[in-house]
This record gives C-alpha cells, structure tokens and sequence, in this order.
C-alpha cells in the first residue's frame, strides 16, 4: 500500500515539476500526432462531403481578358515530393540523400521549363495583342507619393540575420549583431525622417519631391562585414590566439578540470539559479556522492543530472528537490570520459559543470 502511495507520489512529482529535457524531446512526437490529426480531419472531410462538390465534371474558370493564369500544374506536387525525399535523404544519408536530391532538381526543372514555356506563350500573346513594349510611367500621377528606392530592407534583413546568428551563439557575435541591426534601423529611421520633411515641404510648394536615391552603402557593408567577421573569430576563440573565456560564455568553465584531484564525494549548493561548483573530477568506475543543498526559495526546484557531453543525452537522471532542501545524490561508477552534470530544471550555463572520469 505504502509502495503504491510513493509510486503515485512520484508520478506526481513529474507532472508538478516535470523534467524539461525530457519534456522537450517529446515535442516532435506532438508534431507528428498534430499532423496525423490534420491529415485524419481532411480525410474525413472529403469523405463526408456531399456528392455535388463530387461531380465528375468541374467548372473551368475562365480567366477576365488580359488577365493570364497560369494553367493547373503538377509541378509543385512533384516540388514537395522531391522536398520531402530530399528531407527523408538528410535523415537516412548515404544513397537516399543523393536519391532525394536527385528527385528534388528534376522536379525544379521541370518546374523551371513549364514556367519558360507559360512565359513564352504569354509573352506572344502579349506581342499579339500589341501590348508590347510595355508602357514605362515617369513617376506616379499627381498626388500619390512613391517613396523611393532604398537599400535599407535589405540592409534590415541581414541586420536581422546577424541578431540570430548572435542569440545562438551569443557573446561577441551577439554584441555584433545589435550593433549592426541598431546601426541600420537608425539609418532607416534617418531616412524616413528626411521623408517626412519632404511631405512638410510638399504642404506648401505642392509639389513632392522624393529624397534623392540612395547610393550603394559601400562603407556601412565593409565596416559591418568587418565587425561580424572579427565578432564570429573572436567567438570561436580564433583571435586572439589565447583568448581567456569569457564569462558565462555557454561553455561550462571554471578551473582547468586536469588539475583536480578525483574524488568520491562532494557538496554543490544551488542558489539563484546557479550551482556553486562548476566541475568534478571522479575515478574511473567507482561510485561517488553529492550531496545537495537548493538554497534557493520553495517553489524553485533544482537537481543534478549527469548526461555526456553533448549536454543532451542522459545518463543518470536524479529526482528534483524543492527549494529549502537538500538530499544526497548516488552515482554510479562511469567509464573515463568527459560529462557534465546539469540541472534538468534549467539546462543554462550556471547550471551546468563539467564531470571528468579519469
Ligand atoms: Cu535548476
């Protein structure tokens, strides 16, 4: 009876607290069960429909007069099954991805030479017609405001691409992709401002004229080029030669673990989300202890889980203690090897250290 009440306990405990590694794995099954639903409610919703939207012979739209659609099309079936082979191949490797490119650029192809030969045919009909050479307009009629040519989306967009880069790998490349969205979106902010005082201006000439059309922002690209590349260098630790870690840089630092002598047990106290220990070094398929204090207040739940390397993968996992407690943790003896020890609540840098077997 007691075993059935600590065994529901337990179950409980997982749902309360749950562990969000293991949480997180579970999400492409989730996908896959949602996209089973999706297919399984389309299915049945062509099966139930009535026999009118059924009928063998379907209206064929007629498209207004100088309006040109483009005619039905295998083509973007034939796209999304060299897609999904191309995706299976990047999964299974070896010959299916080379299958699954194949499949994927002859669909392309054929794709590319319907579209050619749409463009022909609607080209001859526009010649035909004598709708060509198209008319080209000076500028917009009298009272409708183009704003001009600029470089800035595109100088946004790869703004924007080095901010991502920087949220994931953070640090130097970080800094640099702020600095370079922060620089464009203030030069667009110019612009616009520049904008609107042309607007003002046109409120009593009435006439509005757009601000002069920008040049190639030659310097802005280098300077910024420069700052990612010596931002991604000194990220990966190429310059300069001996770079000292920075703090709290993702990797789980701390003292050089070699130096450490092994031993079988030790104490790690959580507090503010962060352990107080950042590595152990233990021998070699021999048992040790932590015993474990998580200062932090009740309601914040911490543990000491160790998992290979790769930070993913488990290999022991321990019970989470609430806030206010402390329990001692029983490992087992590991082969030699490089692990971390991570706390399945918050995998974050402060709550990660380095476990060497040696
Ligand atoms: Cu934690």
């Amino acid at each position: 009876m007691e075993a059935l009440w600590r065994s529901i306990l337990d179950l409980l405990s997982k749902i309360i607290t749950p562990d969000w590694g293991e949480l997180i794995s579970l999400l492409p099954v989730a996908l896959a069960g949602l996209v089973i639903l999706w297919f399984a409610l389309t299915v049945r919703g062509w099966a139930t429909v009535g026999p009118a939207r059924r009928a063998p012979s379907r209206l064929t739209p007629i498209a207004p007069p100088d309006l040109h659609m483009p005619g039905p099309s295998y083509a973007p079936i034939f796209a999304a099954a060299g897609a999904a082979a191309l995706l299976w191949g990047l999964v299974v490797g070896g010959t299916a991805l080379l299958v699954g490119v194949t499949i994927l650029v002859l669909a392309l192809l054929y794709w590319g030479r319907e579209a050619i030969r749409d463009y022909d045919q609607a080209t001859h009909a526009a010649e035909h017609a004598g709708m060509l050479p198209a008319v080209v307009h000076a500028g917009p009629p009298p009272g409708v405001h183009m704003p001009g040519p600029s470089f800035r989306p595109f100088l946004g967009a790869a703004g924007t691409t080095a901010l991502m880069a920087g949220l994931v790998f953070g640090g130097w490349v970080l800094a640099a992709g702020v600095i370079l969205l922060v620089t464009t979106l203030s030069g667009w902010l110019v612009d616009a401002v520049k904008e609107y005082r042309k607007t003002e201006e046109a409120d009593h000439t009435g006439h509005l004229e757009n601000i002069p059309d920008p040049v190639w922002p030659r310097r802005l690209i280098q300077v910024g080029s420069i700052i990612f590349v010596l931002a991604v260098l000194l990220q990966a630790g190429i310059i300069p030669p001996k770079a000292p870690e920075t703090a709290g840089g993702g990797t789980p630092s701390g003292p050089a673990p070699t130096e450490e002598a092994p031993a079988t047990a030790f104490t790690i106290t959580a507090k503010d989300i962060a352990y107080d220990r950042r590595s152990m070094v233990v021998p070699a398929d021999t048992p040790f202890t932590v015993t474990f204090d998580n200062a932090d207040t009740p309601g914040i739940s911490h543990d000491v889980d160790i998992r290979k390397a790769d930070k993913t993968t488990v290999v022991q996992d321990e019970p989470v203690i609430n806030g206010g407690d402390s329990t001692t943790y029983n490992f087992d003896g590991l082969p030699a090897g490089t692990y971390v020890f991570i706390c399945s609540i918050h995998p974050v840098a402060n709550m990660t250290g380095t476990l060497t077997v040696k």
